[in-house]
């Protein structure tokens, strides 16, 4: 045994005693974790959509360009579906030679851009991947029977990062996948469609499930298309036109705003080629949709009905039938016991029921982690860095008296800092297209434009600066916080772009006579494996001051993207990190089906790796506190190696101790539960230690454990 939960006691009792002032309400309305980096292709232009991850891309890049044509799966795809017969052999192969003499066309007008051919695909998918300079990819995008260009994905920041990370691909080559469990999914749906669900793994299967429109009447219907063999069950408790009008019941749970298609793939996606795997590639997910198709929001009405559904799935008024393991990964800030959902949950987790729900993306605030998570016996997942993640600093090089580099920055997915760029810095004010003109004489050409927050999309004013000539961008805020992520919001042409905390903007400002040079560079980020994400929520939680959220993972798993096939995109927030959780879960139910929640969620705790810092770039070598993390970042290979747990009987698994206003000197007694799962006798000598120096330098609480178990 480690002695984790032993040796890191709550002991932060004084340092909460000013927070009460927290304002204690939570938001009227549950919803959904941020997806704002979810962005969505433009299409009002005449030009095929371009996924905004290429706007701003400079030199050779790798994009994939889908064609108009059906594929050959898209061809027989209707008739198949209609007489159930396909296609004959000699027509398939007619359709594919027809297929490649257009390809072959496309390609001739692009090479003479100086594109290469990397693949084509003309099956489940007609498209054509290819390496060309960025500055090509708005003519192909305008060329006839283009119909989508997408940057070609990059394994390295993939599940092969983070489920290997977490330990979930050793667990699965030991033979443990999590098959025979059942996960519910309450969220937006399932694309069941979609490749790594085992699914056809074309848009033309999605729109013969969904429909081409939330209006279509296929999106409320099973079409003999659903269940399937990996999400073998699950209903809509939302309909399509909530929250712009009434909720309406269906039996299609198929997914249309991405969430929940993202969040079942972390979990327990297996693609049909087998190239994809989830954390518990085996089990099989219910898709219960309870929150909005074209809002981030999930009705609390829909919510307790779904929570009434997975403890009875096949309706029968008969709950032996309840599912493994539900996953939430939505909230609402500041959660607190008096919420019917969080009642739903503990009760769930009562009956038997393994519930994860994620914290929250509402950043490093004390007690701001939402509700469902606060639940004690739910199991609360913070997110933490995925192993490749790294911090790009903003670095002066002149004047001298100012030169250095700058860590607290971030850098925005739609104008990625893609290759390095130096230029002398031009401050250009607020900058908003045809509200604010730029300052007399104004030069950008080569520059790097100093923008300042406010009035409009931050895009439009990089777009703009771009657009003027500018070989990068510097976005300043404009009040004191942390740098902060900004959502996209229109716009076509982007240069590499950090935003950067007000300091660094006034202190730019002040030295503009010098001038300032500066580099923005992808080489040599500071790597940021092992450390908090900004956003994700702190606790403890509001209502008993206990130890939330409980444990982290990664997030930002590359993941199924709705509707496309067999797309994926990058899933973060701790709604990305909390199905990395449940999927370990899962694993432990496989391996201990007789467990109950408390010894999946004990034994996940008591095996996480509890050195995790805050930020690298901003405060190297601190680590974050227990409140942001819970026991550590998850090790699902530990947790299942596991011979001793170790629980607290108080507070839903960790040894918390509560607030004091450290007023008067107070004894504080808690008993733990020690679990032998061994049929040997084993004794563990107890350790106790302070996770902060300056905590055990006050003197201010002293622990008592017994030294022996
Ligand atoms: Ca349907
Ligand atoms: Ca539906
Ligand atoms: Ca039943």
């Amino acid at each position: 045994m480690h002695g984790e939960v032993m040796r890191r006691p709550f002991v932060s009792l004084s340092l909460f005693g000013g927070l009460l002032a927290v304002p204690m309400f939570a938001t009227a309305q549950i919803r959904l974790a941020d997806v704002s980096h979810l962005s969505v292709a433009t299409t009002e232009t005449a030009l095929a959509p371009v996924d905004p991850r290429l706007m701003g891309a400079g030199g050779q890049v790798e994009i994939i360009v889908r064609l108009a044509d059906p594929s050959l799966a898209a061809a027989q795809a209707e008739d198949a579906r209609k007489t159930g017969a396909l296609m004959e052999r000699a027509r398939q192969r007619e359709h594919l030679r027809a297929l490649d003499a257009r390809q072959n066309d496309f390609m001739n007008r692009v090479r003479n851009l100086g594109a290469r051919e990397l693949a084509r695909v003309r099956k489940a998918h007609n498209a054509v991947a290819l390496r060309v300079d960025a500055a090509s990819i708005p003519v192909i995008a305008s060329l006839p029977g283009v119909t989508a260009v997408r940057p070609v994905v990059n394994y390295e920041l993939d599940l092969a990062e983070t489920v290997p990370y977490i330990g979930a691909a050793a667990v699965q080559s030991a033979g443990l996948d999590g098959t025979g469990v059942r996960v519910a999914v309450i969220d937006s749906g399932i694309d069941y469609t979609h490749r790594n669900f085992g699914g056809p793994g074309t848009v033309e299967a999605y729109e013969d499930a969904y429909g081409v429109a939330t209006a279509d009447p296929l999106n409320t219907t099973r079409d003999g298309l659903f269940p399937t063999a990996k999400v073998i069950e699950g209903f809509d408790f939302v309909g399509e036109v909530w929250p712009d009008g009434d909720l309406a019941h269906d039996e299609d749970p198929i997914d249309f705003g991405g969430h929940g298609t993202h969040v079942a793939d972390i979990i327990g996606g297996r693609s049909s080629d087998g190239t994809h795997r989830g954390v518990a590639p085996g089990v099989s997910l219910l898709a219960v949709k309870a929150c909005s198709a074209v809002a981030t929001s999930c009705s609390g009405v829909a919510l307790l009905e779904a929570m009434d559904y997975v403890l009875d799935p096949n309706g029968d008024g008969d709950i032996s039938d309840a599912v493994d393991v539900v996953n939430l990964s939505l909230g609402s800030s500041y959660g607190q016991r008096e919420d019917d959902l969080s009642e739903a949950c503990a009760n769930a987790v009562r009956l038997g029921v393994v519930v994860v729900a994620s914290a929250g993306n509402a950043a490093d605030r004390p007690y701001i982690t939402g509700s469902p998570a606060s639940t004690p016996g739910v199991i609360s997942v913070a997110q933490t860095q995925v192993p490749s993640a790294g911090q790009i600093p903003m670095i002066i090089n002149s004047p001298a008296s100012i030169a250095g580099s700058y860590p607290n920055t971030e850098t925005l997915d739609w104008a990625p800092v893609n290759a390095a760029v130096t230029g002398d810095v031009v401050h250009v004010g607020r900058g908003c297209p045809g509200l604010d003109p730029y300052p007399e004489g104004v030069d950008l050409n080569g520059k790097i434009a100093l923008i300042d927050r406010g009035a409009c999309a931050v895009s439009l004013k990089i777009d703009r600066a771009a657009k003027a000539g500018a070989a990068g961008v510097l976005f300043g805020l404009v009040a004191p916080g942390d740098a902060l992520k900004f959502s996209f919001g229109g716009g076509d042409t982007f240069v590499p772009t950090l935003v950067i905390i007000q300091s660094y903007a006034s202190l730019i400002k002040a030295n503009l006579g010098a001038p300032v040079n500066v580099t923005i560079s992808p080489d040599n980020p500071i790597p940021l494996i092992g450390s908090m994400v900004s956003s994700s929520s702190r606790g403890p939680s509001y209502s008993e001051d206990a130890i939330k959220p409980e444990i982290s993972a990664p997030g930002a798993s590359l993941s199924a993207e709705v509707g496309t096939g067999d797309f994926e995109t990058a899933f973060g927030g701790t709604s990305g990190a909390a199905p990395m959780v449940a999927g370990s879960a899962a694993l432990l139910v496989q391996a201990h089906p007789h467990w109950p929640p408390a010894l999946v969620k004990a034994a996940l705790m008591n095996n996480a790796d509890p050195e995790i810092y805050t930020s690298p770039a901003l405060v190297p070598g601190v680590l974050a506190p227990i409140t942001r993390i819970g026991a550590g970042e998850v090790r699902v290979d530990r947790a299942l190696g596991a011979r001793t747990l170790a629980l607290g009987l108080h507070a839903g698994g960790a040894l918390s101790f509560g607030f004091d206003t450290a007023a008067h000197d107070s004894l504080k007694l808690q008993f733990m539960l020690v679990k032998n799962l061994s049929h040997r006798h084993r004794s563990y000598r107890v350790e106790t230690e302070f996770r902060y120096a300056d905590d055990a330098a006050s003197g201010a609480v002293t622990v008592w454990a017994p030294p022996v178990v």
